[in-house]
């Protein structure tokens, strides 16, 4: 079968799963929530990674069901992981949403109705968007973030580094996080031209007011580093390797 008839089966047969990565403030060294990643489990050829999927279900716009099976299932998560003491009340999951899922007129609807539906916080829950995706439709999608801003979701900008938002552009965003591309972290401390990129990505976030979440922390050598330049958050193989929900709740542990 072809990838896109095997997608709507899978939609159809629940065999999509959400793993979560944990993020850590590195301040105070706690647990500040997840980053939701999709996993294809196809009962015949094994785990499928979301970079061979996801692009075959944003072209055949399945990406929509399946956007709104992991919107749906991270809020119920998010109602759970709050209850069992997996996520603090003030902590978020991150969601990653694709161009064609934020560019989908009923995405602010579907979103605030599944906030409700859940009862969790809408503070809870974060999108995450690429860098790449603010380059297109710039009136509609400000529009669109500021609708979502309004609802009280956090607004985070994923593999930021790798576009080309200009400064003047990202000034005009209603957003709160961005995230640092892991491809700036991996080299360091050996890389000193990713190191100046960092502390500089890092530096102008701030006077734009904006959070900085460092992806792909490997090695203690670069927290250290995030650390000493002020980084807020931090994300990588270092803290937690992205895990089923049964393997999160043996491995993350209660805390106030
Ligand atoms: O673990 P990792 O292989 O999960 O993820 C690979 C890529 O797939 C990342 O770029 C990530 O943003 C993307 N991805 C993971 N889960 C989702 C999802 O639920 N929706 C979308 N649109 N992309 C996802
Ligand atoms: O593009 P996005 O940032 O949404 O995707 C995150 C991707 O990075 C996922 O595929 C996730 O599994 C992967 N990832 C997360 N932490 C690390 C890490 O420390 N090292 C590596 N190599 N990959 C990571
Ligand atoms: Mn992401
Ligand atoms: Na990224």
């Amino acid at each position: 079968l072809a990838m896109e008839a095997e997608l709507r089966i899978a939609l159809q047969q629940d065999q999509f799963e959400l793993y979560y990565q944990p993020q850590v403030d590195l301040n105070t060294g706690k647990l500040i929530g997840y980053e939701a990643l999709l996993r294809w489990i196809h009962p015949e050829k094994g785990f499928i990674p979301p970079s061979d999927f996801i692009p075959v279900a944003e072209d055949s716009g399945l990406i929509l069901p399946l956007g709104e099976w992991v919107l749906r299932s991270a809020c119920q998560h998010i109602k759970q992981f709050t209850e069992r003491g997996l996520l603090p009340k003030d902590g978020h999951v991150a969601v990653n949403i694709s161009p064609r899922q934020f560019h989908d007129a009923n995405l602010v609807t579907v979103i605030s109705d599944l906030i409700s539906t859940t009862g969790i916080e809408s503070q809870q829950l974060e999108v995450e968007i690429t860098e790449s995706l603010l380059m297109e439709n710039v009136d509609s999608t400000i529009a669109t973030l500021n609708m979502l801003k309004q609802l009280g979701i956090i607004l985070a900008i994923d593999d930021f580094g790798t576009g080309y938002s200009s400064l003047n552009y990202l000034k005009r965003l209603p957003i709160h996080v961005l995230k640092v591309d892991r491809s700036f972290v991996m080299d360091i401390p050996k890389d000193k031209d990713d190191m100046e990129i960092t502390s500089a990505v890092i530096a102008m976030a701030h006077k734009l007011g904006l959070r900085v979440v460092a992806e792909g922390v490997e090695i203690i050598e670069q927290a250290d580093f995030l650390k000493e330049n002020q980084c807020d958050f931090v994300q990588g193989y270092y803290y937690g390797k992205p895990m089923s929900v049964a393997d999160l709740y043996e491995n993350i542990r209660n805390f106030d």
